[in-house]
């Protein structure tokens, strides 16, 4: 349920990972059948694996703890040491992973800049990919992120993806999607998750960001990648054994919390439509496609502003010297949003004075 704040309570729009589970998520968990993950004996899980794999619309998923270890499996399930992977220089996978998937997978990122729609120029995809020569890494995988977080939560479109995996298809190279925000996508694009999937070779997709869920990403793809990805789950600690008391929250979330994303889409509208009437702000509300709000300042003072609105209690994330995001979900009501505008702009005249 979309919890509506009184004025004093605190506003926190650092992330959508920050949502609690709901009541029916602590009421499934307590009730959760068991069984040992590992041995593939826990019918929760199995059962969330079922379904998330038919929501992607892929042969078969699987339950890790993260949405960055969905990433790093899923490339090391496609490359070997030594492959390379092309991908936005926004990326997730490239900006906010530690270099895992090169640390632990040997896999060498080439990064292309990411336009300001959140895609990659698929001529400057093709001519990187690389022809058979000695000097030169295996162009193995192409990686694309969906919505895409650093871009302003932009949704690409079954378009494009559809275009982006022929391509990668036809040069020999998997297509893996991060899609720690899959389902938002979807609702913003009124279409099923599976439509903007629909050629992608893998996607790991996240359960505990506006979904609510407490813990815990799917990754899906064939059968033989989901084995592989799940041996690899095993080499990195992901092998859980009780996990169906978490993996029940995840049914919920897959069941009832996907459409409700809709509201968090017009409360991000609302924030940035507001944003954009406040002198020293500037953000494009057309561009607001889903929860995510990244505006800039016309002063390197993002991080002090944060500081006062959060003492305020209000909380968004600096994202450098002059620019801030602020993310709607569950715990932010429309209501909220009205206070948000009015702390903000009291704090930036403050700062301005
Ligand atoms: N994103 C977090 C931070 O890591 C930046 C956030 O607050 O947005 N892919 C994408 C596109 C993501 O945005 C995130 C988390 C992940 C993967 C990783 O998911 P987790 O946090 O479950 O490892």
């Amino acid at each position: 349920m979309a919890s509506e704040k009184s004025g004093d309570a605190v506003v926190d729009m650092r992330s959508d990972t920050l949502t609690q589970p709901t009541e029916a998520m602590r009421e499934a968990m307590v009730r959760a059948e068991v069984g040992d993950d590992v041995y593939g004996e826990d019918p929760t899980v199995n059962e969330l694996e079922r379904l998330a794999a038919e929501r992607l619309g892929m042969e078969a998923a699987l339950f890790v703890p993260s949405g960055t270890m969905g990433n790093l499996i899923s490339v090391m399930a496609h490359c070997g040491r030594g492959d390379e992977m092309i991908l936005g220089a926004e990326a997730h996978i490239f900006y906010y992973e530690q270099g895992g998937s090169a640390a632990l997978g040997g896999v060498h990122p080439r990064t292309l800049p990411n336009r300001a729609d959140g895609t990659l120029d698929l001529a400057q995809v093709e001519a990187a990919v690389r022809e058979d020569n000695a000097h030169y890494p295996v162009s193995r995988l192409l990686a694309l992120e969906n919505t895409q977080n650093r871009c302003g939560g932009r949704v690409l479109t079954p378009e494009y993806m559809a275009a982006a995996a022929d391509l990668a298809h036809a040069h020999g190279l998997r297509l893996h999607v991060d899609g720690a925000r899959i389902w938002n996508a979807a609702v913003a694009l009124g279409v099923p998750p599976a439509r903007l999937l629909r050629g992608a070779d893998s996607v790991s997709a996240c359960l505990s960001k506006g979904l609510s869920a407490p813990v815990g990403s799917v990754v899906a793809g064939n059968r033989e990648f989901v084995a592989r990805a799940r041996r690899l789950r095993k080499a990195v600690g992901g092998g859980m054994r009780q996990a169906g008391v978490i993996a029940a929250a995840g049914i919920v979330a897959l069941n009832e919390m996907v459409d409700r994303l809709a509201e968090d889409h017009a409360n991000a509208q609302r924030l940035a439509r507001g944003l954009a009437t406040l002198d020293g702000v500037s953000v494009d509300p057309a561009a607001v496609q889903t929860n995510l709000v990244y505006f800039h300042l016309d002063r390197p003072i993002a991080a002090a502003l944060c500081a006062t609105l959060a003492e305020r209690g209000v909380l968004m994330s600096p994202t450098g010297a002059d620019s801030i995001r602020a993310v709607t979900h569950r715990h932010v009501g429309s209501g909220d949003i009205a206070h948000v505008l009015t702390m903000f702009s009291d704090v930036l005249r403050a700062k301005a004075a």
